[in-house]
């Protein structure tokens, strides 16, 4: 430990700590832009300047470390000047269209500058060539808001392990791109979105498709389904103020009644389902000798990631289409049938707190029924925004319930999908029973939860060994993948998600500042929510689901069945 006085308070912190991270120890909040928590530390914007008693110039507090008998003062009329003059520059070459910008009132750059009292930018001068890039389904990059922080570049590089986005050119023409500023639709970009979570203005963003779906709520021939993803309960609230992990259920189903949906459904119900033909599939595997370890679908970016970089793990993959791409299919199919509606009038709206859902829908495979299966995708902030466009007074909201009609029932193991590992304990809490052929009293694996890189686990069901992985973020999926190749680690089944900490973290998730992400983990508190829904539900596995028990009887027949090969399973490209 070192003691240091940091504003006239002495400050006792491990000596590994940097300046930034001892103030903040004692409420001493030091402004930063482009430092981003194990993400971007590398003191190139400035703004987090201070000053040290008896050194040069003002100091990067993000990366300098702390010392035995330091003295530090971070709010001194230097300091303040300097990160001023720091922040003017970087507004006197940014697009200020503030009033007309994507993230008005959620910038990190627009809250710094109010604080720091700029009312004008003195230096007016020539600007860097813009690039704008709208090509592709799911993200849109506009360089003219772009700052240079690197936070993208070190979450695509360092966290997926991906490296789409780099710095291009030098000096004044410098932007951050994909090589060559080709758009991302032409680079290997699997649309995570991590990257824009990452960004603190809007230099990158999703492809809106809010007004897509008004059209279809508007027009009365059309009847509009949507269905929400689990881990959105876990975020929407956050776009109104709530703290980081309400859980919204409730409030986000009266929402979705107010803006006008003809049925508001869980996703939940088609996780339920997911797990019926996956638990199925994977039990097919091993006791007919499949190809092993399978390897979970639902996540599209960890699907492009495996089909751009690990093409020889394609038949790993289980061939069950994600649970939203499930329901679409069945709502156009089963859920037509009964309401005895023409499925061509039928619009699916899925709420995801994902990106890359939105090129999965456009996958012109994903058509069970002859039908796009699902018809727009929205992130959570995108419903944030339709909600406040509606003027609904989301807070004020009294809990309402999902439509309970055919595809209204769902359970505890459908809900935690949305938190990394997830998946693997829904599946372990069907297989497990159909294996030991009789109903289990524990039913919680605790080996799979949490936001440890990777996790690992044998179990033994009905006398079986079966050894699982779970992995999230591209980073770590590459490190298993790479386990299994060498042949270091055998597993019969993995969980891979795209992002770490699963979808309550995916890359439509509403976008927290990088000053919160100092204290919070938001992987954590979001993850609780799925849990607690979890422990409250009457149903917490997804066999025992009634309404998927029926779907089966009425409709599907068998998992795995013919019928379900058609409408709820796929196929990948290399
Ligand atoms: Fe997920 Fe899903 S759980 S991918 O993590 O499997 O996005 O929340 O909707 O489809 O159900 C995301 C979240 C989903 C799907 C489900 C799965
Ligand atoms: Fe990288 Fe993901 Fe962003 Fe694509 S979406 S550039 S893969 S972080």
């Amino acid at each position: 430990k070192v003691t240091l006085t940091i504003d006239n308070i002495k400050v006792e912190v491990p000596k590994d700590y940097t300046i930034l991270q001892a103030a903040k120890s004692v409420g001493i909040n030091i402004p930063t832009l482009c430092y981003m928590k194990d993400v971007n530390e590398i003191g190139a914007c400035r703004v987090c300047l201070v000053e040290i008693q008896g050194a040069r110039g003002l100091q990067a507090s993000c990366v300098h470390p702390v010392a035995e008998g330091m003295i530090i003062k971070t709010n001194t009329k230097k300091v303040r000047d300097a990160r001023k003059s720091t922040v003017e520059l970087i507004l006197s070459n940014h697009n200020r269209e503030c009033l007309t910008c994507f993230r008005n009132k959620n910038c990190e750059l627009q809250s710094l500058s109010e604080e720091l009292n700029i009312t004008e930018v003195p230096f007016e001068g020539a600007k860097t060539e813009a690039f704008f890039d709208n090509k592709s389904h799911s993200i849109v990059r506009d360089s003219s808001k772009c700052i240079l922080c690197g936070r993208c570049v070190n979450v695509c590089k360092n966290v997926q392990d991906i490296g789409i986005l780099e710095f291009n050119n030098r000096g004044f023409k410098t932007t951050v791109g994909p090589a060559f500023e080709v758009s991302m639709s032409d680079a290997p970009c699997i649309y995570c979105g991590q990257c824009i979570v990452a960004c603190p203005v809007a230099a990158l963003r999703e492809k809106e498709d809010i007004e897509k779906v008004w059209e279809a709520i508007e027009n009365p021939n059309i009847h509009v389904v949507v269905q929400t993803a689990p881990a959105v309960r876990a975020g929407l609230g956050e776009e109104f103020g709530l703290p980081i992990g309400t859980r919204v259920t409730g409030k986000m189903v009266a929402a979705l009644k107010r803006l006008g949906f003809d049925k508001v459904y869980d996703t939940n119900f088609a996780a339920d389902l997911t797990i019926m033909e996956e638990g199925h599939e994977l039990l097919h595997r091993i006791q007919n000798g499949g190809t092993l370890p399978m390897i979970t679908s639902c996540s599209p970016g960890w699907i492009r990631f495996c089909e751009f970089n690990y093409p020889e793990f394609l038949d790993n993959l289980s061939t069950c289409k994600s649970p939203h791409q499930m329901m679409g299919a069945i709502i156009k199919s089963y859920y037509a049938e009964k309401n005895n509606i023409d499925p061509k009038n039928i619009f699916v709206v899925s709420i995801m707190p994902c990106t890359s859902k939105k090129t999965e829908s456009a996958r012109p495979e994903m058509k069970g029924n002859g039908y796009r299966d699902v018809d727009a995708v929205l992130t959570t902030r995108e419903l944030g925004k339709m909600i406040k466009q509606a003027r609904i007074d989301f807070n004020k909201l009294a809990d309402e319930q999902f439509d309970q009609d055919y595809l209204g029932e769902y359970t505890g193991a459908g809900v935690i999908f949305g938190a990394t590992g997830g998946v693997m304990e829904a599946a372990l809490r069907t297989v497990a029973e159909v294996l030991e052929g009789k109903e289990l009293e524990n039913i919680e694996y605790n080996a799979v939860r949490g936001v440890e890189g990777v996790k690992e686990a044998e179990l033994t069901l009905g006398g079986m060994k079966v050894k699982i992985a779970v992995a999230h973020g591209t980073a770590m999926a590459r490190k298993v993948l790479e386990m299994v190749k060498s042949g270091e680690k055998e597993y019969h089944f993995i969980e891979v998600m795209g992002c770490s900490g699963g979808c309550v973290t995916g890359g439509g998730q509403p976008q927290v500042p990088a000053q919160t992400l100092m204290e919070v983990d938001v992987r954590v508190e979001r993850a609780k929510a799925l849990y607690e829904e979890d422990t409250v539900l009457e149903f917490r596995k997804s066999h025992t689901n009634p309404q998927i028990i029926k779907l089966y009887e009425e409709f599907l027949g068998k998992p795995n069945s013919h019928k379900a090969h058609e409408l709820l399973h796929t196929h990948y490209f290399a």
